[in-house]
C-alpha cells in the first residue's frame, strides 16, 4: 500500500492512500462574516478572512487527488431542541442562539448565516454534517460516516482552532483516528490562542496529533 507523506511537526505524518480524508469544520457565515455568531459574542470577525483562501487551495488539492471530502456546520433545529439551554445562555450577548441577526436566525439551520461561505462550499456529493456541539462527533453520525468511508487518517481545516477545530481533533484522536491540523486554513479571533492550540497539538510527541503548513500538505496531495 503506498503512503501519501507529509512533512508535519512533531515528526512526519503518514496516511495510507484511499484512508486520508480532508475534514472542513464550520466555515460558516455566522462566523465568518459580520452579523453573525461570531461577531454577537463580541469578536473581530476579520481575523478569521485569511483562513478562506487557504481552505479554498486545501479543498481543491484534496478533491484533485481523490480524497473525501467532508464539511460539518454548528447548526440548532429551528425549535432548538438540540440546544443546550446552557449553551443559549452563555455570553450574555445581544444577540443569541436562535435570535433573529441580520444573516437570519443565529446558528439555526436553513438561514442564510448558517450556510458555508462560497469559497469554500461542499460540492454535490460531499458529505455535510450539521453538529449541535463544538466537537464534531458529539451527536453526529460522523463516526459512521468516516467508518463507512474508511477513513483512518483526517487533514483538519475550519474555524475556529482552539474551539470547534481542537475539540473535534481531539475527539478524534480519543476514536484512534490520526489528525493533521493544516496551519494557514484553521484561524481563531484570537491570533494568540491559534498558535497555542497548534503547540498543544504537536506537544508531548503529538499527544493530540500533528500540524504543517499548507505548503507541505498541498506538496504531500500531489504525488498522489
Ligand atoms: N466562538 C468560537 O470561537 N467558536 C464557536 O463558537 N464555534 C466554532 O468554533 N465553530
Amino acid at each position: 500500500m503506498t503512503t501519501i507523506a507529509i512533512k508535519a511537526r512533531p515528526y512526519g505524518f503518514e496516511a495510507p492512500t484511499g484512508k486520508l480524508g480532508l475534514i472542513v469544520i464550520d466555515m460558516q457565515r455566522d462566523f465568518l462574516e459580520p452579523g453573525g455568531f461570531g461577531a454577537a459574542l463580541g469578536n473581530d470577525v476579520s481575523q478569521l478572512a485569511p483562513s478562506i483562501a487557504a481552505t479554498a487551495t486545501l479543498l481543491a488539492a484534496a478533491r484533485k487527488a481523490g480524497l473525501p471530502v467532508i464539511h460539518t456546520r454548528e447548526l440548532h433545529s429551528p425549535d432548538l431542541a438540540d440546544c443546550p439551554p446552557a449553551k443559549r445562555r452563555r455570553g450574555g450577548g445581544s444577540l443569541r442562539i436562535g435570535d433573529e441577526g441580520p444573516m437570519g436566525r443565529i446558528l439555526v439551520a436553513g438561514e442564510p448565516g448558517g450556510e458555508i461561505v462560497p469559497e469554500v462550499a461542499p460540492l454535490p456529493g460531499e458529505v455535510v454534517i450539521d453538529k449541535p456541539g463544538k466537537g464534531a462527533f458529539h451527536a453526529t453520525g460522523l463516526d459512521s460516516v468516516l467508518r463507512n468511508l474508511g477513513i483512518t487518517h483526517l487533514l483538519f481545516a475550519g474555524v475556529t482552532t482552539e474551539v470547534c477545530v481542537q475539540t473535534t481533533m481531539r475527539e478524534a484522536n480519543d476514536r484512534g483516528y490520526e489528525g493533521l491540523l493544516v496551519e494557514e486554513a484553521t484561524a481563531s479571533y484570537f491570533p494568540e490562542f491559534k498558535k497555542a492550540a497548534i503547540e498543544m497539538i504537536v506537544a508531548q510527541g503529538g499527544i493530540v496529533g500533528w500540524a504543517a503548513p499548507l505548503a507541505a500538505v498541498t506538496a504531500a496531495l500531489e504525488t498522489v
